[in-house]
């Protein structure tokens, strides 16, 4: 730990983490005043599972370096938008839009970008949904607007998205260009399963009396 580069002990720190864990709570709330009312509209439970995290300092000075950045708390504050994040997981597709737009009519949330992976997904056949928002949290008695990254996916997405990430942490396989292919085949069939699943709640919602 005393060899520790000094970065690494502030990115550690009471100090640079506190707004982050102030900015994931406050966008807890405001997902609960979005989701709850949404579950009961539709009669069932909209989010499946949801979590958060605060990025490690090890995954901070990563990300700087492959954005090539210098590393330093300034420009981790300034550059990364996911130095806190929250993960959303839902069932259906049509869930996560419900989500956001209900998010996005919040007085007090500003979404400063999206990314939508949904629409468009990445090469390696990663979906999800990008939201992110500055948060107005008060640090000092001073409101400061701190930025979240919220991430909206399906059951499937998700865990498309964990098997892939635990490959890219483990990149040193003989055979990762195949691993590759069958992960972007994975990610079709999974695109194709998130379509029929709420294709056929759509046709069970009509053809029965009781919403699911
Ligand atoms: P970790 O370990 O999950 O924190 P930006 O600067 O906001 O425009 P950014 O953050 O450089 O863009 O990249 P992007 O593409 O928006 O991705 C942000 C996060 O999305 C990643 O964070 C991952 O959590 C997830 N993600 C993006 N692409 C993939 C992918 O191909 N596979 C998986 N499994 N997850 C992905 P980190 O910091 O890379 O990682």
């Amino acid at each position: 730990k005393q060899n520790m580069p000094p970065v690494y002990r502030e990115l550690q720190e009471r100090k640079f983490i506190y707004k982050y864990e102030l900015a994931v709570e406050e966008i807890q709330n405001y997902l609960a005043a979005v989701t709850d009312p949404l579950s009961r509209e539709c009669g069932r439970d909209i989010v499946e599972f949801q979590c958060s995290r605060i990025k490690t300092a090890d995954s901070i000075v990563r990300k700087l370096t492959k954005k090539g950045y210098p590393v330093s708390v300034k420009k981790a504050s300034e550059k990364l938008n996911d130095i806190a994040g929250v993960r959303i997981v839902c069932d259906y597709t049509d869930d996560i839009y419900a989500i956001r737009k209900r998010l996005l009519e919040e007085e007090d949330l500003v979404l400063v970008k999206e990314k939508d992976f949904i629409k468009t997904p990445k090469k390696s056949g990663y979906r999800s949904l990008h939201l992110i928002f500055e948060v107005p949290v008060i640090i000092n008695k001073l409101l400061e607007p701190v930025r979240v990254e919220v991430q909206l996916r399906t059951v499937i997405m998700d865990f498309w998205a964990r098997l892939d990430h635990q490959t890219r942490y483990k990149h040193n396989s003989q055979s990762i260009k195949e691993i590759y292919h069958e992960l972007n085949e994975c990610a079709a069939i999974g695109e194709q399963m998130d379509k029929k699943m709420l294709q056929t709640r759509r046709f069970i919602e009509k053809n029965s009396e009781h919403s699911l």
